[in-house]
C-alpha cells in the first residue's frame, strides 16, 4: 500500500506544474500532507520516546512523515532541511540540536514557501518570522524546579554543600536554560555551591565518563545535578564503582522522567526528577495541519509536565508510556 501511495504521490508531484505545491492526493484520494521532520538523533531515552510519539501521531493523522536522524550534528540537520525543501514537502518541523546557526537554512525554507515548526528545543534567532510556532518545554522552569527541591532538601544546613553539574549538549537550549534556572534558584542558599559543571552531551556513556573524572577531582561531592536521566544513570555507575551510594552519599536530582530514570528514583538511587515530556507528536500533527491550512497558531505552545519524588515514581511507573 505505502509503495503504491508513494508512487502515486511522486506521479502527482512530478506531473504538477512548477511553482506552487499542490496537495498531492494519496491512492485513496485523501489529501496527503507531507511533513519533513529533522530529528536531533537517538542520544537518550527521551529522544527515542519523542521520535516514537512523532511517528505514531503521523500515522494516526494520515500525515506522510519524512524523517531524518542527525546523530546530534547540526550540519546533518541543515542538510535534512535542505533535502525537505528540494522534495517540496508541505511543512518542515525540527528540534534544533543547538540554539544558533539556523537563519540561513530557515530563510531558504521561507523563500520556498514552506512553513517551519520548532519542537522541543528553541533557536536564538532574532527573526521569529522564520518559524510559525515553538512547541516544547520551559527549560528554565525545569532548572528552577530542580533548584527549589535542593534548597528545600538542605533547608537549615549552613555548612557548604558541594554540587557537581552534568550539563546537556553544549549550546543547546535545554543545557543553557536548565543551567540558568538552577543557578539562579540555588542563590537563595549561599552554602549550595556548584564546584564543577561539565557537559555529558545528554548520553549515559559520557555522563559516566565525566562523573568518573569529577569523583577523582572532587573528593567531597554532596549532590549531582544532571540535565537528563541518561547522564544521571551513567553517573550512578561511576558513583557505585567509586564505592559510594547514589541517592545516599551523593544526592541526585535529574530531568526527563523516562522509565529508567523513574525506576532508579523509585529505588532511591535518584532523589528527585523534574519531568520533561517527549510526547509532542499529537500536538505537532495538529499544528502542521493548521499551518498548512493557513490557520493562525500560537507562537509558543508549552508542554504540560510535573516533578516526581521516589514515592510518586513508584505510583506513576505502571502507567508511564516511556
Ligand atoms: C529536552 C530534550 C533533551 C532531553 C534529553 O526537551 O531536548 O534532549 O532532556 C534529550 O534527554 O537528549
Ligand atoms: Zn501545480
Amino acid at each position: 500500500m505505502r509503495r503504491r501511495a508513494v508512487l502515486v504521490l511522486l506521479g502527482a508531484a512530478l506531473s504538477g506544474c512548477g511553482g506552487e505545491r499542490r496537495w498531492d492526493t494519496g491512492v485513496d484520494g485523501k489529501p496527503q500532507l507531507v511533513l519533513g521532520f529533522a530529528q536531533v538523533g537517538a542520544e537518550s531515552g527521551w529522544r527515542t520516546a519523542n521520535t516514537k510519539s512523532i511517528q505514531e501521531a503521523a500515522d494516526a493523522s494520515g500525515i506522510e512523515l519524512r524523517f531524518s536522524d542527525a546523530q546530534q550534528k547540526q550540519e546533518n540537520q541543515i542538510k535534512a532541511i535542505r533535502s525537505f525543501i528540494a522534495q517540496k514537502v508541505d511543512v518542515i518541523a525540527f528540534s534544533p540540536v543547538v540554539e544558533s546557526g539556523w537563519d540561513t537554512v530557515l530563510q531558504e525554507a521561507r523563500a520556498a514557501g514552506i512553513p517551519v515548526i520548532l519542537t522541543d528545543r528553541a533557536i536564538d534567532s532574532k527573526d521569529t518570522t522564520l518559524y510559525r510556532s515553538f512547541l516544547g518545554s520551559d527549560f528554565v522552569l525545569e532548572g528552577r524546579r530542580a533548584g527549589e527541591w535542593l534548597v528545600k532538601e538542605y533547608q537549615g544546613r549552613t555548612s557548604p554543600v558541594n554540587i557537581v553539574e552534568l550539563q546537556g549538549t553544549t549550546g543547546s537550549a535545554p543545557a543553557n536554560d536548565r543551567k540558568a534556572g538552577f543557578a539562579e534558584t540555588i542563590k537563595a542558599s549561599p552554602n549550595l555551591r556548584i564546584v564543577a559543571s561539565q557537559t555529558g552531551n545528554f548520553t549515559r556513556a559520557k555522563g559516566k565518563e565525566v562523573m568518573e573524572a569529577l569523583l577523582k577531582a572532587h573528593p567531597k561531592i554532596d549532590v549531582l545535578y544532571a540535565h537528563n536521566d541518561d547522564m544521571a544513570l551513567g553517573a550512578i555507575e561511576a558513583i557505585q564503582a567509586a564505592g559510594k551510594r547514589p541517592g545516599v552519599d551523593i544526592k541526585i536530582v535529574s530531568v526527563d522522567a523516562v522509565k529508567d530514570g523513574m525506576t532508579a528514583l523509585s529505588q532511591n538511587r535518584i532523589n528527585f526528577i523534574v519531568e520533561c515530556s517527549p510526547l509532542l507528536g499529537p500536538q505537532l500533527m495538529d499544528l502542521a495541519k493548521k499551518v498548512v491550512a493557513g490557520e493562525p497558531v500560537d507562537a509558543r505552545i508549552l508542554t504540560v509536565e510535573t516533578t516526581f519524588t521516589p514515592e510518586q515514581a513508584k505510583a506513576a511507573l505502571p502507567q508511564r508510556k516511556y
